[in-house]
């Protein structure tokens, strides 16, 4: 372990935020963080007051681990926050820019978007929606999805977006899980120039959907689609004689906002459930203080709203504090590799937010593209979803920074709901590789099996100590499993974030990877990040994904898959060198057994890299369900690979 975690201390260089930015930043009071310690309720309560209420709390928290209401008694609306009170001083500001596929867009004003959020509302509840019905979202990056969860949010509907990539099944599934009467979906959209039937996707799934009442359909691709009759309705006849008025439903601060489906340790996806008042408070502050959103930005999350990010940080923390955001459907490598960065141009964006395997992909591509487009509108930039290895955070602040813009590595997940640990960029000397302090109010800890704090650098399971504002209050339908997963490793209030991470002298935390996917190796452990970490630090290497693959002597081997830069050859040399480079980096326990080339991984279609299908390859088992992959031919392909080196 000492030896693995050398390898990461290696990288302690420190960047520092440049001297003007922490001047206007947002937050620059050093003592924010024991100011939290000293009142955490006081804390999070004066940050409330950023939220506009119809009716105040009783109470700032009531805690009876592991459930917490957050502003009990309170009443507010989330479409009120993001669109109503901005109205007076900003209506006639840019709300949101859509950039769409086929380099077509369009944009709102807050007035516009809240005159479409409170038609569409009023059209669905005229409809029949009420207060706690699950609406279900099923579109792709189209300002009708941002319009579609805010007039849910308006009449206090749960919207549960299903990601438009996800197959028939998984939207079926979502919508039986949810008992979900109503779909909201698409004709068809278009991805890197190809027609994706939406609609023939939905029909599919609502074929195993006994819940299903009523479709709304948008047109977006005006490809020709079947509409039953009784069931589906087209969005503009829906809104088509209904009023622009709705006022919004006043919701208790415990009243479910949404619903978010994620993967966990077991096949089912898990409904997490978040509530209207925390979590209003939770992403308004944290996008606020880590993105630094003022007046005049253009905030550009790459995030789909599929995402809990699209929803924290393209949606509800934006625009309730009144921002200009970027919204763009569309692939980074459509129609070229420069589309990224020709509409940071085209836009002036001032804050980008994207995950590292989108860095690391541009990393591939090459300097020369970036380089071609104007990219001095940016000032702040943002990283999650995964750990950010040091190499291309360098690449990310100097080639897309041009070293002057800090970086804020954000760690935190779906269940959270709000960033957690993270630079604040006027305040937090950076290193590459960390996601540094946890947000002030936030008590994180490294913790071993029987829930005793490691000592300073050693490895251990990320915990959360105290209940925060936008945290996770159940699972839908399974309360037993949000028990289980989350609050029974070391009772019911501390949670378990699954994460592996370590601390280092400087208190910041340096998130390992899940350790779901842990590989012990004749009995030490290493975190696959980490040999990840490594590979990708050799030249030749463009991305990695490490697997640990059963072996009777030493429990598991290193499999590595290797994806090369361009300008690299395939070689058994380089095989060995690679090794080398591992041994080198990390120790001998982490040498890769074996090496394999690819052009491509299994991944979900936010980026990630998918560990139990990877798993499946090297160990020769059942591969499963594979349709969410962006790429499932790619499976056959490497598990030929794996087979040829046996
Ligand atoms: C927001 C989001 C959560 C998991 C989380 C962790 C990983 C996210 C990270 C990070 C290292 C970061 N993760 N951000 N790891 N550094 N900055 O991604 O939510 O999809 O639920 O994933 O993502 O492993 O546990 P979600």
């Amino acid at each position: 372990m000492t030896e693995t975690i050398e390898s990461l201390l290696k990288e302690q260089k420190k960047y520092y935020p440049p001297e003007e930015f922490v001047r206007n930043a947002n937050m620059k009071d050093p003592q924010i963080y024991e100011k939290a310690e000293e009142d955490l309720e006081g804390f999070w309560e004066e940050l409330a007051y950023n939220i506009d209420w119809f009716k105040k709390w009783d109470t700032v928290l009531d805690w009876q681990p592991p459930h917490a209401k957050w502003f009990s008694g309170a009443k507010l609306n989330a479409s009120y926050n993001c669109l109503d009170r901005h109205i007076s001083k900003h209506g006639d500001k840019t709300a949101l820019i859509w950039e769409g596929e086929m380099e077509n867009s369009a944009t709102y004003t807050y007035r516009e978007l809240l005159d479409a959020t409170a038609r569409f509302a009023a059209a669905l509840k005229e409809m029949g929606i009420k207060k706690g019905d699950v609406v279900t979202i099923y579109l792709p990056m189209i300002p009708e999805a941002v319009i579609s969860m805010l007039a849910c949010s308006r009449i206090g509907a749960p919207h549960s977006v299903v990601f438009a990539g996800f197959s028939a099944d998984a939207l079926a599934q979502r919508m039986n899980d949810s008992n979900s009467h109503y779909l909201i979906t698409c004709d068809g959209y278009f991805h890197k120039g190809k027609l994706i039937e939406q609609k023939e996707k939905a029909d599919i799934g609502l074929e195993n959907c006994n819940c299903v009442e009523k479709v709304i359909v948008t047109n977006h691709a005006a490809n020709a689609i079947a509409m039953k009759e009784d069931r589906d309705i087209w969005w503009d006849e829906l809104i088509h004689n209904v009023d622009s008025e709705c006022e919004p439903e006043h919701m208790d601060a415990e009243d479910i906002l949404f619903l978010m489906y994620t993967s966990g340790t077991t096949g089912k996806p898990k409904g997490v459930v978040h509530t209207t008042g925390g979590y209003m408070v939770g992403t308004n502050v944290t996008s606020k203080w880590i993105f630094d959103l003022k007046d005049d930005d253009i905030y550009w999350c790459t995030a789909d709203v599929g995402w809990i990010t699209g929803h924290s940080y393209l949606v509800y923390g934006p625009l309730s504090n009144g921002a200009t955001i970027v919204m763009h459907e569309g692939a980074p490598d459509y129609p070229d590799k420069g589309r990224f960065w020709d509409i940071v141009e085209k836009y002036g964006v001032t804050i980008f937010y994207t995950a590292p395997t989108a860095i690391r992909t541009f990393m591939k591509w090459g300097d020369d593209i970036p380089a071609k487009y104007d990219l001095s509108s940016l000032r702040l930039l943002g990283s999650v979803g995964e750990p950010i290895n040091p190499k291309a955070w360098l690449w990310y602040y100097e080639v897309i920074g041009n070293s002057h813009c800090p970086i804020v590595d954000t760690w935190w997940q779906t269940e959270t709901g709000m960033i957690m640990i993270s630079p604040l960029p006027g305040l937090t000397t950076m290193k590459p590789g960390t996601a540094t302090r946890p947000f002030p109010g936030i008590k994180a800890s490294v913790l071993d099996d029987d829930g005793n704090e490691v000592p300073e650098g050693n490895g251990g399971s990320l915990a959360i100590e105290r209940p925060w504002p936008s945290m996770i209050r159940t699972i839908n339908g399974d309360e037993q499993r949000f028990l289980d997963t989350y609050w029974s490793k070391w009772g019911t209030d501390r949670y378990l974030a699954g994460d592996g991470a370590r601390r280092d002298k400087d208190g910041y935390f340096w998130v390992l990877g899940r350790l779901d996917d842990v590989i012990k190796v004749s009995g030490h452990r290493l975190g696959t990040m980490e040999i990840e970490s490594s590979l990708v630090s050799h030249k030749a290497v463009a991305e990695a994904a490490v697997d640990g693959k059963t072996d009777e002597i030493k429990g598991e081997v290193v499999v590595a898959y290797v994806i090369l830069e361009a300008d690299a050859k395939a070689s058994d040399e380089l095989k060995q060198e690679l090794k080398e480079h591992v041994v080198e980096e990390i120790g001998p326990i982490a040498r890769p057994k074996q090496i394999i080339f690819t052009d491509d991984l299994p991944k979900t279609r936010s980026g990630k890299i998918m560990r139990r299908v990877l798993k499946a390859i090297t160990n020769d088992t059942e591969v499963g369900d594979i349709t969410t992959l962006q790429n499932p031919a790619v499976v056959e392909e490497l598990k030929r690979k794996v087979n040829e080196l046996r």
